[in-house]
């Protein structure tokens, strides 16, 4: 049986005003951030937590976002550059299903698909002020058909028919491989903890935080649906860090994503 191995997969950059990443606080002006999605290779079968934006989703839907994706930030691209398909991922975790996170899951169409069960449910009824957010439905595609702006047709859609298994409290799904709530941002979000035999655990917040700033000024991102409820997740993160001495990996940070090992090079 092999060691856990997690890889970093570049999924390109999207831009944001200042008050949008840090609510009520600014400073206004656009940042750049990236996104990205996490391949673990654990003995169970292959895990992809996240899978990034759909460049075609934001040029049609929000164009303002600026993307920039190269076809290697894509998920089949920056597959490819470690000698993978789409179609060697077993599992497809969601952090939560706003369109930066779940863009490339139409691409992983034999894997089974993972989030809590609260976010399955608020994606398909969103909140008025979080349409933008759930504006990319094509991870299930059931849900895309159902809205009345559906994207443009496409014939690979109709072989997509993902498998959902939905999960609620905290929990270690694989062998060192935990979910934990982390919900505010949206109903039901979650960070992953990967433990590795190497070094110390991985903690993934995702979007329950954005960057170190966020965390260091304890400072929540505006696109939430219940602030006082991402600030305590903010407060978790930072306790569950501590408990189990894990290094924290911010979904939006550029200072901290150069200084991250990027695919084909990998943490184990
Ligand atoms: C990157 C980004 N842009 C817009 C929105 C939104 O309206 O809800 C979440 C979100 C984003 O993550
Ligand atoms: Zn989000
Ligand atoms: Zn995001």
């Amino acid at each position: 049986m092999s060691d856990t191995k997690v890889y970093l997969l570049d999924g390109g950059s999207l831009v944001i005003d200042g008050f949008h990443v840090f609510w009520n606080r600014g400073p206004a002006g656009e940042v750049r951030f990236p996104t990205y999605a996490v391949l673990v290779e654990h003995a169970d079968g292959r895990y992809l937590f996240d899978t990034g934006y759909d460049f075609a989703h934001v040029q049609r839907v929000l164009p303002f976002e600026k993307p920039i994706q190269t076809p290697d930030q894509t998920i089949p691209g920056a597959l490819a550059k470690i000698g993978l398909r789409p179609s060697d991922i077993n599992y497809v975790i969601n952090s939560h299903y706003h369109f930066d996170h779940c863009g490339g899951n139409k691409h992983c169409t034999t894997a089974c698909t993972i989030c809590h069960a609260k976010e399955l449910e608020a994606a398909g009824k969103p909140q008025p002020f979080e349409h933008l957010g759930y504006s990319d439905l094509t991870f299930s595609p059931d849900l895309a058909k159902a809205k009345q702006n559906p994207p443009p047709p496409d014939p690979a859609m109709d072989i997509y028919t993902p498998k959902f298994e939905t999960v609620t409290g905290d929990q270690e799904i694989a062998k060192g491989l935990w979910l934990f709530e982390t919900p505010g941002h949206t109903a039901g979000h979650y960070s992953m903890m990967v433990e590795l035999k190497g070094r110390r655990p991985m903690l993934f917040t995702a979007d329950a935080c954005y960057s170190q700033k966020n965390m260091d000024m304890m400072c929540i991102s505006s696109f939430h649906l219940d602030p006082a409820e991402s600030v305590r997740s903010l407060h978790k993160l930072k306790d569950l860090a501590k408990q189990h001495d894990a290094e924290l990996f911010y979904s939006h940070d550029m200072e901290s994503w150069q200084t991250y090992i990027k695919a084909p090079g990998f943490y184990s």
